[in-house]
């Protein structure tokens, strides 16, 4: 996150982290960002999953309730194993953008029981399908991700920014992103470009306010650089996938409205 500040897990206790296994030395590095979205799944990007279907699972695990990136805090966290991947078929980067950047993690619980409601840990709210938001509205995005485009590290804490919508016609003027922004994906930014997700907020959340409370609306997926002027970080637009998560999930009364 850049020209964010340092939130807590508790602020946004659907924060996912999603850690590989490294084959050489067995540690686990730290892969992506992702969402709670029901006790046993995680919503993240497509393009954290680069093998698709083939993602040895066994070497993945996620854990939530992180304040720091390369701590354990035994009190706040728990952390998974993983079932199952799925990664969304029409999962596409032949533009040069994500396409239907999505997937979803099944945690692997005993006896159907994954996440337990804590303070630190709590499901996030999937908006109602289609529901669009008029441009301007001030969106969180989270994440251990680069605090500029120029670091090698990520954050060691947890960050948030405040964004805001752009407008799809904006997004898509040629002084932006053009034709690389479909309709699966929506943009947002800070109006004078300080604000933006970077390297490792990628497969995070992003959620807006309506009526007061808050719905999960956006994954990072990507952007040219971080913070760039007529650079905007650009989402995944969720709520064009609310069939397709229940119908993968099994779980039908997911949506709000
Ligand atoms: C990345 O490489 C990445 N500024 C994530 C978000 C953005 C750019 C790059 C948006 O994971």
């Amino acid at each position: 996150i850049v020209g964010g500040k340092i939130t807590t897990v508790e602020s946004h206790p659907w924060m996912a982290s999603i850690f590989q296994k490294d084959r050489r030395s067995q540690k686990s590095i730290f892969q992506c960002g992702g969402t709670l979205i029901a006790p046993c799944w995680i919503l993240s990007a497509a393009h954290c999953f680069p093998d698709g279907a083939a993602t040895a699972v066994g070497r993945l695990s996620v854990t939530l309730g992180k304040n720091m990136l390369n701590e354990t805090d035994n009190n706040r966290e728990q952390t998974f194993n993983v079932d199952k991947v799925i990664v969304h078929k029409g999962f596409d980067n032949r533009n040069g953008s994500y396409n239907n950047d999505i997937a979803l993690l099944q945690l692997k619980g005993t006896a159907g029981q994954c996440a337990k409601r804590t303070d630190s840990v709590h499901t996030a709210c999937l908006a109602p399908k289609h529901q669009m938001l008029p441009p301007g509205v001030s969106c969180d995005v989270v994440g251990y991700g680069k605090e500029n485009d120029r670091l090698w590290y990520k954050s060691q804490y947890l960050r948030e920014a405040k964004v805001e919508l752009l407008s799809q016609s904006v997004c898509t003027d040629k002084d932006y992103y053009g034709s690389l922004v479909t309709n699966n994906m929506f943009c947002a930014g800070s109006p004078d470009w300080s604000k933006d997700a970077c390297k490792g907020d990628s497969g995070g959340p992003l959620l807006c306010e309506v009526n007061g409370r808050m719905f999960l609306f956006g994954i990072v997926s990507w952007g040219e650089g971080c913070s760039r002027k007529l650079r905007p970080g650009v989402y995944t637009r969720v709520t064009n996938y609310n069939r397709w998560i229940e119908e993968n999930t099994g779980l039908s009364s997911i949506t709000a409205g």
